[in-house]
C-alpha cells in the first residue's frame, strides 16, 4: 500500500529525510498551497510568492525525478485550506495507509500533524548539523547556554576552519575585527536577483489577487525560486560580497540596503540550499586566499553557530517560548512598524526597506526596530508576530529565538546575557541615518532629543530591579547614577512625555 510523503513549503530539499525514507515506486508526495499556512500571520507578499513559486518548481523537479506528486494550488476548487485537511483528502483519494513527514519547524504544525486523523509518522529533520538530542546533551547541566561554546562544538563536528583540533589561525572568533563603521565606497550592489519567468509571474498574479492587503511590496520580485538559481546567488555572494562581509557586518547605510550581507537565509530556510554546503563554499574561498579569515569565520559562525543554536533553543524551551514576556512589556506595536510616518530616520528606513524587500540585515533587525521595541516597552508577542510576518526568511524556529530571546529579552536571558539596548550613539556610529533625521542624536533631553537617548535611560530605570546586579550592565547604571538628580528627572519626564505622544498616535 502506498504512503503519503508530505513536503512543506520550507522543506524543498531533495535530500529531505521524508523523501529518503519513502519509496519512489509506491509512495506519493503531497504538496499544498493552503490558506491556513499563508494566513497564520499576514506574511509579506514576497515571502508567499517565494514559497509558492519554489514549491511549484520543486514539485516539478520531483516529478521529473520519477516521483508521483499530488500538488494542490491555492486556487484549486477542492483545496481543503489546511495541511491536515489536504492530507485527509489525499489519503481518501489514494487510499494511502498513512503519512511520512519531516518534522516541521513550528510547534503549531507539529501538534496538528501529531493529532491528525490520518496516521502520521514524523521523522527527524537531518538538514541541520546538530540533532535535538545533541543540543540537549550540550545544554544538560550548563548554567548558561552561550552560543560561543556551542559554536566551537559545531566547528569540531564539521571540521570547518579547523587545523587538527585547533581553530584555523589560532582563534575561534574574529568578531573583534568585524565592527567597522560603514565604508565610503561600497563595491557591490546587493545580491544576485532573477527575472521572474512565466511560472513565477503566474504566482505573482495569484499573490497580488489574494494577498494584496498584506504589508509589503510584491514587485519587483527577484528571489531565486530553484536550487540552481540559489546556487548562483551563493556563488555571486562568495565572489563579490564575502571578502568584505566581516569588516562591515554591523554597518548600515541609507543607500545600500544589503551592504556585504548574503541574503541567502530565504534559500537556506526553505531548503533550496544546505547550511553545510554554504559554509563549505565560504571555507573554500578562504583556502584559496580569496577571502580573509575574519570574513570566512564570521560568516560560518552565523550559520553553524547562531542558526543551529537558535534552533536548539526553540526546541529545547518548548511551545510556550514565543509567548514569554518576563519584562511584562505591554505597549501596542506602533503603526509606523506597518509603514505609518515616523520622524525617526533609522526606523523609517529599516521599515521602508522591509516593506520593499522582505529583508533587513541583522543589525537593522536587532539594533533599530528591535532595540526601539525593547526600549519603548512594546509587547514582545506583537513584536514576534511582526518579525514572523515581514521577513522572507521568517519561520518560527529561527525567528522567535532571535526576536523573543535575543532582541526582546522576553525569555529572561536564556539567549542573551544582557538586553541588546543602546542609545542613539550606537546607531550614529554604525550608520549614516542620523544625518538625515529630524531628531538630533547629540541631544539628550527636550523636543529635539533622539528618542533612543531618552528611552535608553527610561528602560534602565524601569527595569532596575532586574538588571542593576547584572555584571555586564554595572557601567550603565553607574553612569546613570552619577548624573545629577535634576537631569535624571528631566530625562525620565521627557521620555514619559514622548511615550505619551506615541500612545496618542502623534507622528513621533
Ligand atoms: P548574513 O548576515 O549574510 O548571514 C549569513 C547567514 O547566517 C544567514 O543567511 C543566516 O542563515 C545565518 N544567520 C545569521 N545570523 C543568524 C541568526 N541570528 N540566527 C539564525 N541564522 C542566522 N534569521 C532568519 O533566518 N529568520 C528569521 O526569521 C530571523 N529573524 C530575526 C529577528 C530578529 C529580531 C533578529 C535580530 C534577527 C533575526 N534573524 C533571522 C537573524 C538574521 O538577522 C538573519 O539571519 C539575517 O539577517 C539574514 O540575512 P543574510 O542572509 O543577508 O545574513
Ligand atoms: C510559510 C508558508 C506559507 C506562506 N505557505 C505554505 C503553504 O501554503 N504550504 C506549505 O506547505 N507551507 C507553507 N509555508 C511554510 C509553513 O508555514 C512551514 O512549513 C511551517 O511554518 C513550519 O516551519
Ligand atoms: Fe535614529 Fe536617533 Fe539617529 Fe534619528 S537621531 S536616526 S532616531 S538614532
Amino acid at each position: 500500500m502506498s504512503r503519503l510523503v508530505l513536503v512543506l513549503g520550507d522543506q524543498l530539499s531533495h535530500d529531505l529525510s521524508a523523501l529518503k525514507k519513502a519509496d519512489k515506486g509506491s509512495d506519493i508526495v503531497v504538496m499544498a498551497e493552503v490558506s491556513e499556512e499563508a494566513g497564520y500571520v499576514k506574511h509579506h507578499p514576497k515571502k508567499i510568492a517565494l514559497i509558492f513559486a519554489a514549491m511549484r518548481k520543486f514539485a516539478k523537479a520531483l516529478q521529473d525525478d520519477g516521483w508521483e506528486v499530488r500538488y494542490t494550488r491555492l486556487d484549486d476548487a477542492d483545496n481543503a485550506g489546511s495541511i491536515v485537511g489536504e492530507l485527509l483528502r489525499r489519503a481518501e483519494e489514494t487510499e494511502a495507509s498513512g503519512v511520512i513527514c519531516t518534522e516541521p519547524g513550528e510547534w503549531r504544525l507539529i501538534d496538528k500533524l501529531k493529532y491528525a486523523p490520518v496516521k502520521t509518522h514524523i521523522i527527524r529533520d537531518d538538514r541541520f548539523i546538530a540533532s535535538h538530542a545533541e543540543f540537549e546533551a550540550w545544554a544538560e547541566g550548563r548554567k548558561a547556554l552561550r552560543m560561543e561554546y556551542f559554536y566551537r562544538e559545531m566547528r569540531r563536528k564539521t571540521g570547518l576552519l579547523m587545523e587538527g583540533d585547533e581553530p584555523a589561525g589560532d582563534k575561534w572568533n574574529y568578531d573583534h575585527d568585524n565592527r567597522k563603521a560603514a565604508p565610503d565606497d561600497v563595491s557591490v550592489e546587493g545580491p544576485l536577483w532573477f527575472e521572474p519567468d512565466a511560472e513565477v509571474e503566474e504566482v505573482l498574479e495569484l499573490v497580488e489577487d489574494r494577498f494584496g492587503d498584506h504589508f509589503g511590496d510584491l514587485r519587483p520580485f527577484g528571489f531565486a525560486t530553484t536550487r540552481a538559481q540559489a546556487l548562483e546567488a551563493l556563488a555571486y555572494f562568495i565572489e563579490h560580497a564575502l571578502p568584505r562581509f566581516g569588516d562591515y557586518q554591523d554597518a548600515m547605510l541609507e543607500g545600500h540596503q544589503f551592504l556585504y550581507h548574503a541574503v541567502l537565509s530565504p534559500y537556506i530556510n526553505t531548503g533550496l540550499l544546505g547550511p553545510l554546503e554554504v559554509c563549505q563554499a565560504a571555507e573554500e574561498a578562504w583556502k584559496k586566499g580569496d577571502v580573509p579569515i575574519n570574513a570566512a569565520e564570521g560568516f560560518i559562525r552565523q550559520i553553524i553557530g547562531w542558526r543551529e543554536y537558535v534552533r536548539g533553543i526553540y526546541f529545547l524551551e518548548g511551545p510556550d517560548y514565543p509567548t514569554r514576556n518576563v519584562l511584562k512589556q505591554d505597549r501596542d506595536l506602533p503603526a509606523f512598524y506597518w509603514g505609518a510616518e515616523t520622524k525617526m530616520n533609522c526606523v523609517s528606513h529599516a521599515v521602508a526597506q522591509t516593506k520593499e524587500q522582505a529583508y533587513a540585515h541583522h543589525i537593522q533587525r536587532l539594533m533599530v526596530t528591535g532595540n526601539f521595541a525593547l526600549l519603548a516597552g512594546i509587547d514582545p508577542g506583537q513584536v514576534h508576530e511582526w518579525y514572523l510576518a515581514v521577513y522572507a526568511d521568517a519561520f518560527e524556529w529561527v525567528e522567535s529565538p532571535n526576536t523573543v530571546g535575543m532582541s526582546q529579552f522576553a525569555d529572561g536571558g536564556v539567549i542573551a546575557s544582557k538586553p541588546y539596548v543602546s542609545s542613539g550613539a550606537y546607531i550614529n556610529r554604525m550608520s549614516d541615518y542620523c544625518k538625515g533625521c529630524a531628531y538630533k542624536v547629540s541631544i539628550k533631553t527636550g523636543e529635539d532629543a533622539c528618542p533612543f537617548n531618552l528611552l535608553y535611560w527610561h528602560f534602565l530605570d524601569r527595569h532596575r530591579d532586574r538588571f542593576s546586579n547584572n555584571a555586564r550592565m554595572g557601567n550603565m547604571y553607574r553612569t546613570w547614577d552619577r548624573m545629577d538628580e535634576d537631569r535624571r528627572e528631566t530625562v525620565l519626564k521627557d521620555a514619559a512625555h514622548w511615550l505619551a505622544r506615541l500612545d496618542k498616535g502623534d507622528t513621533v
